[in-house]
């Protein structure tokens, strides 16, 4: 016979219903130099629906803290090709999941922008790049999309792609500014602690 003095409800009973989910915990994102930074992440596969499905809010929650626009899971230690990006346009959230990402073409068209990276924080450094990217990836249903992008966003897409092999941006300048950015990184994190 149970105990009916203690009732203590299972999970999902009506004592939950129509209240809020937790909010994730933000998970600590790593900062350059780090060996997980400079490692290729492997491809989402069906196995890691159950991994993914805890990981994408707290890396949701890890970027609008920093705030950032975009993360890659290499940046929060997890070696997979999962990225979130949120440009907020006009301040609301737009949040994107991107599995699997593919560039299907890229513009011979070049532009440049300045980029950070919460992986450096502070630093900042221009970067060229294809100005439009035709991309292929899987959304959190693993539903499959095509899109193309341009300005923030085709930078954007191409930076958290970098994550994936284990490139930052700072990779794509000269090792003069590379070498500088490095040491001044260095010592605001030495500084810092
Ligand atoms: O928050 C970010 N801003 C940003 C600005 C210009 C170009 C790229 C970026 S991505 C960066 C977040 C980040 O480090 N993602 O990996
Ligand atoms: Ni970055």
């Amino acid at each position: 016979m149970p105990d009916m003095d203690t009732h203590i409800p299972d999970a999902a009973t009506e004592a939950d219903a129509g209240a809020e989910p937790l909010p994730a915990e933000p998970l600590p994102i790593l900062v350059a130099p780090h060996p997980l930074l400079k490692s290729r992440a492997r491809p989402v596969t069906e196995a890691d629906r159950a991994t993914i499905a805890a990981l994408i809010p707290r890396m949701f929650a890890a970027m609008y803290r920093a705030p950032g626009i975009g993360l890659a899971a290499p940046q929060v230690g997890h070696l997979l090709r999962l990225l979130v990006i949120d440009l907020m346009p006009d301040d609301k959230p737009a949040p994107m999941v991107i599995i699997n990402p593919e560039i299907l073409a890229a513009s011979s068209e070049l532009c440049e922008r300045e980029e950070g990276c919460l992986s450096l924080p502070g630093q900042y450094a221009q970067v060229v790049r294809p100005a439009r990217i035709k991309l292929r990836y899987l959304d959190r249903d693993y539903a499959r999309r095509e899109i193309e992008a341009e300005g923030l966003l085709g930078t954007c897409i191409q930076h958290e792609m970098d994550h994936l092999e284990g490139t930052i941006f700072v990779d794509h300048i000269s090792s003069l500014k590379r070498n500088m950015i490095m040491r001044k990184l260095a010592k605001e994190q030495r500084l810092k602690k």
